[in-house]
C-alpha cells in the first residue's frame, strides 16, 4: 500500500467542502470565508496518512478535475443537502466522475452535508444518483454538517477500513467499466451475462448472443467512453468486435513507436486468437504505467 493515501474531495461551489476539513482540523465548526480554486490538506488519521485534494465546485475550476482522478485512491463528494435547486447539476457532475475510467474501483464517500439546515432526506438525492446500484467500487452515504467535527471523521475511518489499492491497471478498469455497462443493460432485460475483454483488440465475446438486441444501446455507452465505431459478429469465432475505425485508441502506430506497448502490440498480434490466458501473462508483464501515460494522449488528441 502507498505510505499516503490520497483523497480527491469534490463537490459543487458552496457545498462546504473546505468548511468540513476546517471543522474537523480545528475541532470546532470553523466555516471557510474564500471559494477554493486547489487546496490540500495533509492529515494523519488512526496511522494512516492522507492527503486531501479539494477541487473547487465554481464553474471555471470544476473542469480541472479531470486532472487529478489518475492519481488519486479515493473520492469524497459533497452534496450541499440544503440546497435542491443544485440537485441535477450535482447529478451530471456525480455521473460524469463516476464514469470516467480513471476512477473505477476507486472507494467513494458521498457526504449528504449541511444536514442541520437541510429540508430534505439524503434519501432524495441518493436515488436519484442511482448510487445504491453501483456494484464497481466501495461505497457510503454519510450524513454530514460541519457543525458536528467529527462528521468528516467519521468519512475517514471508513476510507481506512476501504481497500485502497497501490495500483489499478488501466486496461482493467476500461473492461471493467465496460462489463458493468453492459451487464447494466443485460441485467435490466434479464438476458444473461456477456464476457467482455478489452485486451487490446476490444472484443466483446457474447455468450448469449444478446448483443445484437441490445446494439444501439451498447454503441451508445461506447461513445460515452469516446469509443467510436459499430459493432460486428464474426460468425466463426463467434466474437463481438468494434469495426476497425473504433479499435483500441492505442492503436496509432506512430503514437506507440519505440514503446513497450509496441511490442505487446506484436507478441498479441503474433499470438491471433490465442488464448486470453497467455494473452494476459502478455499484459501483465506489461508497464502499466506507460499505458496511462499513452491512455492520457490519446485521450489529449
Ligand atoms: N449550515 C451549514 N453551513 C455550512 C456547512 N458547511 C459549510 N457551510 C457554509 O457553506 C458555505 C460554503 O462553504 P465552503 O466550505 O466554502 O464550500 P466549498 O464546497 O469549499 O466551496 P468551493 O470551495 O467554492 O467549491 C460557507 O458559508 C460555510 O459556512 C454545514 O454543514 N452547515
Ligand atoms: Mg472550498
Amino acid at each position: 500500500m502507498r505510505a499516503t493515501t490520497r483523497v480527491l474531495l469534490y463537490g459543487m461551489e458552496r457545498s462546504g467542502k473546505s468548511t468540513l476539513v476546517n471543522s474537523y482540523q480545528k475541532g470546532q465548526f470553523t466555516p471557510e470565508m474564500t471559494s477554493t480554486a486547489h487546496k490540500s490538506y495533509d492529515t494523519e488519521f488512526e496511522n494512516r496518512n492522507y492527503t486531501i485534494i479539494e477541487v473547487g465546485g465554481r464553474k471555471e475550476v470544476r473542469r480541472f478535475v479531470e486532472e487529478y482522478l489518475e492519481h488519486i485512491d479515493a473520492i469524497i463528494f459533497v452534496i450541499d443537502g440544503s440546497d435542491e435547486t443544485s440537485f441535477p447539476t450535482v447529478k451530471r457532475e456525480f455521473i460524469s466522475i463516476l464514469n470516467n475510467p480513471l476512477t473505477i474501483g476507486k472507494p467513494l464517500a458521498i457526504a449528504f452535508n449541511k444536514i442541520d439546515i437541510a429540508k430534505v432526506h439524503p434519501s432524495i438525492i441518493i436515488d436519484q444518483l442511482g448510487i445504491l446500484n453501483r456494484y464497481d467500487r466501495q461505497h457510503r452515504v454519510f450524513s454530514t454538517t460541519s457543525k458536528i467535527p467529527k462528521s468528516f471523521e467519521e468519512i475517514l475511518r471508513w476510507l481506512n477500513e476501504c481497500e485502497v489499492e497501490d495500483k489499478y491497471p488501466l486496461e482493467d478498469r476500461m473492461s471493467r467499466l465496460l462489463t458493468i455497462y453492459i451487464f447494466d443493460i443485460l441485467a435490466e432485460k434479464k438476458q444473461g451475462f456477456p464476457l467482455l475483454t478489452l485486451l487490446g483488440q476490444m472484443q466483446i465475446i457474447s455468450q448469449t448472443g444478446q448483443v445484437e438486441y441490445n446494439r444501439d444501446k451498447i454503441l451508445g455507452l461506447l461513445r460515452k467512453l469516446r469509443v467510436k465505431g459499430d459493432l460486428a459478429y464474426d460468425e466463426q469465432s463467434q466474437l463481438w468486435s468494434i469495426t476497425e475505425q473504433g479499435k483500441a485508441k492505442l492503436d496509432d502506430p506512430d503514437l506507440i513507436k519505440g514503446t513497450k506497448y509496441e511490442k505487446l502490440r506484436a507478441i498479441l498480434d503474433e499470438k491471433g486468437a490465442a488464448q486470453q490466458e497467455e494473452q494476459k501473462e502478455v499484459i501483465d508483464e506489461f508497464d502499466i504505467d506507460e499505458l496511462a501515460e499513452l491512455y492520457k494522449k490519446t485521450t489529449k488528441k
